[in-house]
């Protein structure tokens, strides 16, 4: 593909927030009964998808997303084209895990070569702990997700003003062209209900607040923050015992040695 007619923005670097992964349930025949024609082998009803944190468009920098699946499964290359608003997403059901080859095709204007990621399915509860793992055998749902974010660096002049042409409010979440206090404060309440913290469409904003489905926020990023600082404190005081063990252990044998040097002569 030819790259697009007009200069590079210099110096730029433009990220979009996303996220892609899986999630899948075990058939049930209260909670998820298996759909007539699925084959007797399948366990699992399961869920790959792309698509904007907190819901938002990402069809206007995705044009579409190429799945690869297990050769085991019919069709196993899948292209999907972007509907507006709409995660990238594919429905199977089936037996095993596997690693499924997700190929991001981006928009005309952006003048980008296609970029490839790697996802496992997780079709079985997983987790750091037992109790992470019961969590999610309880939920009856496997998630495995990733947040990502794509970098676009010193984008042609075209598509640098498709990235940036107004970050908007998702449509039908505030007032358009509502007048009024009524219709503003009625706005502002369905803006909440659909992200804390107003996510705008077309921008890099991340949520204040984690809300169900949706997994990702500043909130995570604190609690990730601070599980990585207790992690580095453990690992200092580690070190600190080992030190002090160590500079024991030299005192010891400087000892010994010492003795020894006494014996022998
Ligand atoms: C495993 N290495 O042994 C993997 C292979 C293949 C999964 C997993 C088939 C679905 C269908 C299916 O689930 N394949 O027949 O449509 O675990």
């Amino acid at each position: 593909m030819a790259p697009p007619a007009g200069k590079r923005v210099k110096g730029v670097q433009i990220f979009r927030p996303f996220i892609y992964g899986t999630t899948a349930r075990p058939f049930d025949e209260k909670t998820n009964p298996k759909p007539p024609g699925v084959p007797d082998d399948h366990t699992h009803s399961w869920t790959v998808f792309v698509k904007g944190i907190d819901d938002v468009d990402i069809t206007y920098w995705l044009r579409r997303v190429q799945f690869k699946l297990h050769e085991s499964i019919p069709n196993h290359v899948r292209m999907i084209d972007g509907e507006k608003g709409k995660p990238f997403t594919i429905h199977e059901t089936g037996w095993g895990e596997f690693e499924i080859t997700i190929k991001l095709y981006y928009v005309p204007e952006s003048g980008e070569k296609p970029q490839t990621l790697y996802h496992h399915l997780r079709l079985h509860p997983f987790g750091r702990t037992e109790e992470e793992k019961e969590t999610m055998r309880l939920n009856g749902e496997v998630i495995s997700w990733t947040y990502e974010e794509q970098i676009f660096n010193e984008p042609y002049e075209a598509f640098y003003d498709v990235l940036t042409s107004g970050a908007i409010p998702v449509p039908g979440s505030k007032v358009g062209g509502g007048k009024g206090k009524g219709a503003a404060a009625k706005g502002k309440e369905q803006e909440a209900q659909r992200s804390e913290g107003g996510v705008l469409e077309r921008s890099a904003m991340i949520p204040m607040t984690n809300r169900p489905g949706q997994l990702f926020s500043r909130e995570t990023e604190q609690v990730e923050l601070k599980k990585l600082q207790e992690a580095l404190k453990t690992v200092q005081e580690m070190t600190k015992k080992m030190a002090t063990e160590l500079e024991k252990k030299n005192q010891r044998m400087l000892e010994l040695k010492a003795e020894g040097a006494v014996k022998t002569t």
